[in-house]
């Protein structure tokens, strides 16, 4: 399998995640494209290129352009206010309150998220723009035809990333980005199946009301779980999209068994919905020994997943998300990729 890779994903490297309130080392860094890297190539899974450039066109397909631009100006409106620390919210439209778009940034950056354990550092932009590339490539590839699977290994992640908000460690949502420009190059039916420990609630925003594009989620319940607000089995879609979202909440200790029950209910909507392509949001922060995660799965299977995903018989792009257990994250990455291919 090819993997697309860029080494701009190290300018991403914030200092601080607002972490049960202190200011820790964030969980997302660049370590861990690193290690996914390192175990491609151990395992010789497969040639690694590097990404073209797409430019903005396909990112301004879905989402909002002035979120766009907020993203590419605020560390250096950030750094003109004299504040010493890294860009972070501490403010919102929250309830009943007005949805303008302040003019500091310090407002702006509210208005901008949807979480503020995310902070916005130097190098952030150019890093999730050489992400989404990563992530457009190899859509670009799967297109040529020529591929089964292809491994985008996105960094910053996207699946937290919304139509305007970013946030839960993503600034522009990587997948939602490639299923639109599946969309918009002769793809008419695109399934996203989103198994990162936490709910996608940006690919869920972006494509709620569309029945082209079909959402589905496997993750910690949002009573529980980050990003708290999304993700409940009741959010089915909307208008045209009512019955294109589905979502599979689960409790803590959630062992695999439970967990590849609701995979293959999810197997099944892909299979109704006759996807063309499928886009797998792939985390592997579900894997036990996780640091922010309560799921329970094992390294041995991410090998089942990848397996059990192959039986769709589709043409498929793994976009990289989470996980946060850097030492197993290579293997747990990898492992899904060579079940796939087996
Ligand atoms: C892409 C991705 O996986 N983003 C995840 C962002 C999660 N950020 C919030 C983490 C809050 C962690 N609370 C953990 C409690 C563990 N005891
Ligand atoms: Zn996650």
């Amino acid at each position: 399998m090819i993997t697309i890779y860029s080494d701009k994903h190290r300018l991403r490297n914030s200092k601080t995640e607002l972490y049960g309130g202190q200011l820790v080392p964030p969980f997302e860094n660049p370590s861990r494209a690193d290690i996914v890297l390192e175990r491609v190539k151990s395992e010789n899974l497969g040639e690694v290129i590097s990404p073209r450039e797409f430019g903005m066109e396909p990112v301004l397909a879905l989402h909002d352009a002035g979120f766009v631009e907020f993203l590419q100006v605020a560390w250096e409106e950030w750094t003109k206010t004299g504040y010493k620390g890294e860009a972070m919210a501490n403010c919102w439209p929250a309830r009943r309150m007005s949805q303008r778009v302040p003019d500091f940034i310090e407002g702006k950056i509210g208005y901008y998220s949807l979480a503020n354990e995310t902070s916005i550092s130097k190098g952030t932009w150019e890093a999730a723009e050489a992400s989404k590339d990563v992530a457009l490539t190899g859509a670009e590839l799967i297109l040529s035809g020529n591929e089964n699977g292809v491994f985008s290994l996105c960094r910053p992640p996207g699946h937290h990333a919304a139509f305007d908000m970013f946030g839960g460690y993503c600034f522009l949502n990587n997948a939602a980005i490639a299923a639109q420009w599946f969309r918009d190059n002769g793809i008419d039916r695109v399934a996203i199946l989103d198994i990162d420990f936490h709910h996608g609630n940006g690919t869920q925003d972006i494509f709620y009301q569309r029945d082209d594009v079909l959402y589905l989620s496997l993750h910690g319940d949002p009573r529980d779980a980050f990003p708290h607000f999304s993700g409940y089995q009741e959010e089915t879609g909307q208008n045209t999209g009512e019955g294109t979202t589905y979502n599979w909440p689960l409790p803590p200790g959630t062992q695999f068994n439970k967990w590849c029950d609701c995979l293959k209910e999810s197997l099944a909507k892909i299979d109704q919905f006759e996807a063309e392509v499928i886009i797998v949001s792939l985390g592997v922060d579900t894997f036990e020994k996780d640091p922010i995660s309560f799921f329970k799965l094992k390294s041995e299977d991410f090998l089942t997943i990848g397996k059990l995903i192959s039986d769709l018989k589709l043409t498929t792009l793994f976009v990289m998300e989470g996980g946060y257990d850097i030492k197993e994250l290579g293997v747990n990455a990898v492992n899904v990729l060579q079940g796939f291919e087996e």
